[in-house]
């Protein structure tokens, strides 16, 4: 399962105002009429509930927003750029380039915009004014806003199994639940987590079945770490030892040194064991441990069916309802993420052979003058504002 990827995503420049005057025939001089560029296209995330994890950005990292149509004469704007939709699992999350959390996509349909469209450039119909009547002038489209993520797929399951290579986490899902994963008498046969859903006639759980865990998997022993981290949602952990070994007490210390090494939460984690494998025992396994996080013990076999159904029924007493997540009413279900301030506010000054170019949003005349004296310009350079030429003094 690709439960990590490393995206790069680009929206799209906006379009260029158009720079036009109107011409009919009986009038020598036409007033302004050019229209406004487009806004540029974003690019933007949505959880979709039919997807698994994140091996479609194994094939493709870079996405790009369309670019804004440029603006044309009799006041015509230009298109909007086509928005790029990302589609991931539910329960993706998106981390800055600090490795921030930006977004927790936990419910189908959320949608975060991960990069903002660069917003058009104004027509020079917009610049008349009673004292310019002809501006020669009009805005470039500005660049969308560009950043890298990290996506990481943290599954979302209502209770997850837990414990050593071989327990049997694998053949009780099978029992309990309408997922079939591989078993076999190897460690390390489940090497993805597995979903199941578990249903009674009111409810549905979601089980999930973790790699096994050996000892040092906080530190990335076994299939370790990266397991450890699908743990982190689950409300209740179903720790299932194999019985039939060795002091069942010592495999519960076991595990629970890892979770707690690992961190999250994961130790405080209200947890149910299953001693598995009981049918190849001729007395009741010796557990005795007093901890308050164990909040029930069931003795299994998932080869005879001895007490699976009794541990299937007590799942849905022990995993609390889920408490729908309070949203404040009047919230948009989507999120904005701006890693910069807004290019609206933005120009950019450029050199050229013979003096500067100004490009983006006209700036008022001192801004301007400042701006142009900070790149070194001199009096009697050149300065283009977009299309006209100026003498700087
Ligand atoms: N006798 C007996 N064998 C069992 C029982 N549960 C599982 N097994 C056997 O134990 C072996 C391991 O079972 P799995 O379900 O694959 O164990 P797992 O915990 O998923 O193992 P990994 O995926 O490697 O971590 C298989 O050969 C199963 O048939 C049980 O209750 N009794
Ligand atoms: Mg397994």
């Amino acid at each position: 399962m690709i439960d990590r990827a490393r995206i790069h995503v680009q929206a799209g420049r906006g379009g260029d105002g158009s720079l036009s005057f109107r011409r009919e025939r009986h009038v020598p001089k036409g007033g302004p009429d050019g229209g406004d560029g487009g806004p540029g296209g974003d690019v933007v995330l949505v959880a979709d509930s039919d997807l698994r994890d994140l091996s479609e950005f194994q094939r493709r990292q870079w996405f790009r927003g369309g670019r804004g149509g440029a603006g044309g004469g009799s006041g015509r704007h230009g298109a909007a750029g086509s928005e790029e939709v990302l589609r991931v699992p539910v329960g993706t999350q998106v981390l800055d380039d600090h490795g921030n959390l930006v977004a927790d996509l936990t419910g189908a349909g959320a949608r975060i915009v991960l990069a903002r469209g660069g917003p058009g450039g104004r027509g020079n119909r917009r610049f008349a004014t009673s004292v310019r009547q002809t501006p020669r002038f009009a805005e470039t489209g500005l660049p969308g806003e560009e950043a890298d993520f990290e996506l990481r797929l943290k599954l979302l399951a209502d209770a997850a199994l837990v414990g050593l290579p071989n327990a049997g986490k694998s053949s009780l899902l099978r029992r309990i639940s309408n997922a079939r994963p591989k078993v076999a008498d190897y460690p390390f046969t489940t090497i993805q987590p597995v979903l199941g859903t578990v249903d009674s006639d009111e409810r549905q759980l979601v089980v999930a079945d973790v790699p096994g865990l050996i000892e040092g998997a906080s530190e990335g022993a076994g299939l370790g770490h990266e397991f450890l981290a699908h743990l982190e949602r689950a409300r209740v952990l179903v720790h299932v030892i194999d019985a039939s070994e060795g002091d069942p007490a010592d495999r519960y210390a076991q595990i629970d040194r890892e979770l707690g090494a690992y961190g999250a939460g994961l130790a405080e984690r209200p947890q149910i064991v299953a001693l598995n494998k009981v049918d190849l025992l001729t007395a009741p396994p010796p557990f005795d441990i007093d901890d308050e996080r164990v909040v029930a013990v069931f003795e299994t076999s998932a080869a005879t069916g001895a007490g699976i159904e009794r541990f299937r029924r007590s799942l849905f007493e022990l995993v609390p309802p889920e408490v729908e997540a309070e949203v404040p009413e009047g919230l948009p279900d989507f999120l904005v993420y701006r890693p910069q301030p807004d290019p609206r506010r933005a120009f950019r000054i450029f050199r050229t052979d013979r003096g500067f170019r100004v490009v983006g949003r006209v700036p008022a005349e001192k801004e301007l003058e400042r701006a142009l004296r900070e790149a070194g310009a001199k009096r009697g350079d050149e300065v283009e504002v977009a299309g006209e030429a100026l003498e700087f003094q």
